[in-house]
């Protein structure tokens, strides 16, 4: 039987990889998909996942806008990224969009779309969960309806991944954007397993990665993989702030396949003000969530990069 996906993400190139490879599992049923503009511009990032389900979808979405704003703003020079996909040949030589824009926010479109759909739904969340929250104060009751939150954020490590200013550098960025809804969707009964940075470290892009890809370029599919990740930087001697992980791929690959991955589960609670915002912290007595700590690096890409061969 397939699992029902609703997708929430923010148009990064590891988000709108992850859209295009959920669009080739045979697992997953896909119910709803929107864009929030955190870690991107709305505007290309919505008209990029458009495009990416015209190009490998079969018809039958609409993808929609949020209007939430965060509280801590991505750079500017991230937030690009979906411009440059956007841009791709392959995603414009049909020179239309077919896939509409759906008629409500993405906050209310999440509601109406677990109450449509049969059976519960597992929430995918690849950027900050803004729209949950919102959406969970307006209509509390639709956590009946979810089978699960897999959600890419956080980490119990000392290092995060922000590094700006007024704060200590201990928390993940789509925790930090909006630490508040994190604790909100903490304060729910929903299950929530985290893709945390202890496991997408594991997977930085590398240069024998994107060789691999190059190398078995004749699959559309692969090419546009190697297309999308040549838009950012590789880790090549050491780690900085613009090195590229395939943070949200990880997690989206977790949902269809979680035998790459190992799971442990850890009482916690996210900090929501002063320079540790946003940092997800273990407490005895805090909620418990199912962290992703470890992964099988080369089984991750083999399972990605053979799904992208089938588009
Ligand atoms: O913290 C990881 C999240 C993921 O959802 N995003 C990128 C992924 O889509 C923020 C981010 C952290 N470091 C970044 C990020 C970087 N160097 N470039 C772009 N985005
Ligand atoms: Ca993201």
């Amino acid at each position: 039987m397939k699992k029902n996906i609703y997708f929430n993400h923010d148009g990064g190139v590891d988000d709108l990889i992850s859209l295009f490879l959920l669009l080739h599992m045979d697992n997953v049923e896909l119910t709803g998909v929107a864009v929030i503009p955190a870690d991107c511009y709305l505007e290309p990032a919505m008209f990029a996942s458009r495009k990416i389900i015209d190009r490998f979808g079969n018809g039958g979405l609409d993808v929609a806008a949020s209007n939430s704003r965060g509280k801590n703003p991505f750079p500017k020079d991230w937030r690009m990224h979906a411009f440059y996909v956007d841009a791709l040949p392959l995603l414009n030589e049909s020179g239309k969009v077919v896939t509409p824009v759906a008629d409500k926010p993405a906050h209310l479109h999440i509601i109406d779309t677990l109450r449509a759909t049969e059976g519960k739904t597992t929430l995918l969340f690849t950027g900050p969960l803004t729209d949950l929250a919102r959406a969970l104060d307006i209509d509390p009751a639709i956590e009946e309806k979810v089978e699960r939150l897999v959600w890419m954020g956080g980490t119990f490590r000392e290092a995060g991944n922000v590094h700006e200013p007024e704060h200590d550098g201990t928390a993940e960025w789509n925790v930090f954007w909006d630490p508040e809804a994190a604790a909100r969707v903490w304060d729910s009964g929903i299950e929530i397993d985290l893709v945390a940075l202890e496991s997408t470290n594991q997977v930085p892009l590398t240069l024998d990665v994107r060789e691999r890809w190059a190398a078995e370029r004749k699959h559309i599919g692969v090419d546009f993989l190697g297309q999308c990740y040549a838009m950012v930087p590789p880790l090549v001697h050491f780690s900085t702030n613009s090195t590229y992980y395939l943070w949200d791929v990880l997690t989206t690959a977790f949902v269809g396949n979680s035998d790459l991955v190992k799971v442990q589960t850890i009482n916690s609670m996210v900090i929501t003000e002063g320079a540790s915002q946003g940092r997800t912290v273990e407490t005895a007595d805090g909620r418990p969530v199912h962290v992703v700590y470890d992964v099988n690096r080369d089984a991750f890409f083999d399972y990605m990069t053979e799904l992208a061969k089938k588009a």
